[in-house]
């Protein structure tokens, strides 16, 4: 090696200042708190602000010696890096994280007396953290899970947190089995994998064992487990809660997210093949958007209902394995959330972020969900353990926006202790502090409640398979075969067979035919015999459009990506007109050529590449086009990146558009042509095939 390191320490204006400079502008990452003496925050310090002379190197007896333990620089440089990490979340440990408001666009004082929803064009501040719940905070995000999708809300009567997921049902009843679940899910204890994957033994056991998992099951088998993006999903607040007007009459009320982008998942094999080529598909997808401006946002509806109503139901409304179907009570649009601004650090916001459940503001309340009941319990339990003490309300993320007032002091880390000597209360002491007040006070509602102290489970929660039943036929016919293909899947990866068959023998009571499809995909002779349920299923509970992703996609190509295959020597008009119509569809394209340096067109214009074909595969894309000369196409006909980037964009399903001379690395990666594969042999049949990939994915391909 003949090039030489640095020898002696680089100065303060050898250096580059940009982080040092940004950090200081930014509050809430800590920046704000040191206060540097040099005008410009470009002089390193210790964090007791002490300026430092040289970042290289260690202090030494003699430049070959040993080092010396006075050098406080390095002792503390080195105990804080020691120190950077906290307990990862015992679940959803992998989370993404942005900055947003709430704005209420539909008034509903009637209902509640919540300050937010008080008057229409009313905005809060929110943070929203999505996450997948199994894996580690460094696994991957196309992992076939549930996804958190929870909501700090930044009020001016204190933070209201509405914690939920993109499934509007969970696996459980009662909180008590949290702990089984979840230990089943995550990596097996004596081996330590698989992380971020239920297709394993430990699950599947357990799950076989709980039928009131079966309608989870469902959600959890099917394509919304696997989301294109955050962007593109629901989210549900689960449980029902309690809205409370301000004369005190309460009703029951569901929370659902719609996002504005449609709904949108990816297949299988793409999940599994985006997850090596970008394991930050999903934290990565809400960075661009957010940076380019297209601001994810969701509607917030809500389901209300009243006593007589949760009666007539079929089902307990207190049970959180059942929803409420958008058909038998319509969802009601209240209000919208736009994301729009990234964290400054990702680990004061997004890791720091403590959700909790009993976060509630005056005018929504609990119910007595046992599931819900539970959660209330675990949260702060939870961030005590992670944030180090009881003070994470102090951390900038957590705090209130609005005025607080209380007598807690001291613990861990206690930023904003009492001022004054009163710091209890009542006392006589003229400045003596705040005080309840009865009025504009959290009262909860005052609802009767008696009964005998037993651990028992309600009998109204006894049915486990008709919503099952009513999921997996709301599905369109592609839908159900995913879901089919999921369940053989991950029972495949089950090494036990007695666990396949328990299993599949819940089936039956879902749907006789999925049953016979999975026990066929499995190689089991036959169906096993159904369990007995505790309670006959309802067979005829009408199919719900909303439940299917397919039937609630997008209606244009906005949000989405084309991948655009180049080589050298293209025609530059088919080229513009074929971003134009792209962009003027709301999406992106991402130039892919077979050098990172771009290509020439035929017009002698450089355009550079985003990607290296090796580094594009197809699957990060949601319709791929390929535009080259005949001599270019023959070049990535040699190339397997460019073969499996066309081969696998068929294969999934996807619009494909394509230059004439192209159509030869087509037939080497064994493609025909069908409707879903259009020629882009003129500026004109760009704006066709755009219209075209609306649709996302050409099903016809699939279904023979
Ligand atoms: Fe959670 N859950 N959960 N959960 N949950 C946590 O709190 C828990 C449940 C949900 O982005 C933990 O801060 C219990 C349902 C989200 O930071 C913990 C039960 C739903 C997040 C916890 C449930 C959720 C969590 C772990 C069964 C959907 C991530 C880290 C009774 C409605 C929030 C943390 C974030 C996180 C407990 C079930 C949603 C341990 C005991 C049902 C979105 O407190």
């Amino acid at each position: 090696m003949d090039q030489k390191l640095p020898f002696n320490p680089p100065t303060a204006d050898t250096q580059s200042s940009g982080d040092t400079a940004e950090r200081k502008r930014h509050p809430g990452t800590g920046g704000e708190t040191h206060q540097r003496p040099d005008a410009d925050g470009t002089r390193l310090t210790t964090a007791q602000g002490i300026p430092v002379a040289d970042n290289q190197n260690t202090l030494k007896a003699g430049a070959r010696g040993p080092a010396l333990l006075e050098d406080f620089h390095f002792r503390e440089k080195i105990f804080h890096f020691d120190h950077e990490r906290i307990p990862e979340r015992v679940v959803h440990a992998r989370g993404y994280g942005a900055h947003g408001y709430f704005e209420t666009t539909d008034a509903i004082p009637d209902l509640t007396a919540a300050h937010l929803f008080g008057e229409t064009g009313r905005r809060v501040p929110v943070f929203a953290r999505f996450s997948t719940v199994a894996g580690n905070k460094g696994s991957f995000d196309l992992a076939r899970d549930v996804r958190g999708f929870a909501v700090k809300f930044y009020t001016e009567q204190g933070n209201w947190d509405l914690v939920g997921n993109n499934m509007p049902v969970f696996f459980i009843q009662d909180a008590m089995k949290f702990p089984d679940l979840v230990h089943a899910v995550k990596e097996a204890p004596d081996r330590g994998f698989p992380q971020a994957q239920s297709a394993h033994d430990n699950f599947w056991d357990f799950i076989s064992l709980m039928p009131e998992a079966m309608h989870m099951i469902m959600w959890i088998m099917s394509d919304r487990a696997i989301p294109r993006s955050f962007r593109f999903m629901e989210g549900f607040g689960v449980h029902t809660f309690r809205f409370v007007n301000a004369e005190g009459v309460g009703t029951f009320v569901k929370f659902h997210w719609k996002p504005k982008g449609g709904l949108q998942s990816v297949l299988w094999d793409e999940a599994v093949k985006i997850n090596g080529a970008d394991p930050d598909f999903h934290r990565r997808d809400m960075w661009d958007a957010i940076q380019k401006g297209d601001f994810p946002e969701w509607e917030l509806g809500v389901q209300i209902f009243d006593d007589a109503f949760a009666d007539s139901f079929p089902f307990d409304v207190l049970d959180a394995t059942k929803l409420i179907p958008e058909e038998d009570l319509p969802v009601r649009i209240i209000g919208r959330m736009v994301l729009e601004r990234v964290v400054d650090n990702f680990f004061a916001e997004t890791e720091q972020v403590a959700f909790c459940t009993q976060n509630i503001v005056p005018g929504i309340d609990f119910t007595n969900d046992p599931l819900l009941q539970g959660r209330n319990f675990s949260y702060l339990d939870t961030q005590t353990k992670r944030l180090g003490g009881p003070n994470f309300t102090h951390i900038p993320i957590n705090a209130p926006r609005c005025p607080m007032h209380h007598f807690q002091q001291d613990g861990h880390m206690a930023m904003h202790n009492p001022k004054g000597r009163a710091n209890y209360e009542p006392n006589g002491w003229a400045k003596g502090g705040p005080r309840a007040d009865p009025k504009v006070g959290f009262h909860s509602f005052p609802e009767e409640i008696s009964g005998e102290k037993r651990k028992i489970r309600s009998e109204t929660f006894a049915d486990h398979y008709s919503q099952a039943g009513q999921f997996y036929h709301s599905q369109t016919k592609v839908e159900q075969g995913h879901i089919a293909d999921a369940l053989v899947f991950e029972l495949s990866k089950v090494e036990t067979l007695a666990v396949r068959e328990r299993l599949v023998a819940h089936l039956p009571h879902i749907d006789k035919d999925l049953a016979k499809k999975v026990a066929d995909g499995l190689g089991l002779e036959h169906v096993p015999d159904p369990h007995q349920a505790a309670r006959d299923p309802i067979t005829d509970l009408a199919p719900s459009d909303a439940l299917s992703i397919l039937k609630n996609g997008p209606d244009g190509f906005a949000g989405r990506k084309l991948g655009l295959l180049v080589t050298d020597g293209i025609d530059d008009k088919v080229l513009t007109a074929l971003i134009d119509a792209v962009e003027a569809a709301g999406g992106t394209v991402e130039i892919v050529a077979p050098r990172v340096g771009g290509v020439v067109t035929e017009g002698g214009s450089r355009i550079p590449a985003d990607q290296k074909i090796d580094g594009a595969p197809s699957v990060l894309y949601d319709a791929v086009a390929i535009l080259a000369t005949a001599d270019g196409a023959e070049k990535l006909t040699d190339m397997h990146p460019a073969r499996s980037f066309v081969a696998d964009a068929h294969a999934h399903a996807k619009f494909i558009g394509v230059s004439k001379e192209a159509q030869a690395l087509l037939k080497r990666a064994g493609v025909d042509a069908d409707g879903g594969v259009m020629t882009l042999g003129a500026a004109e049949d760009a704006k066709a095939f755009v219209r075209s990939c609306a649709a996302l994915r050409f099903w016809d391909r699939l279904v023979k």
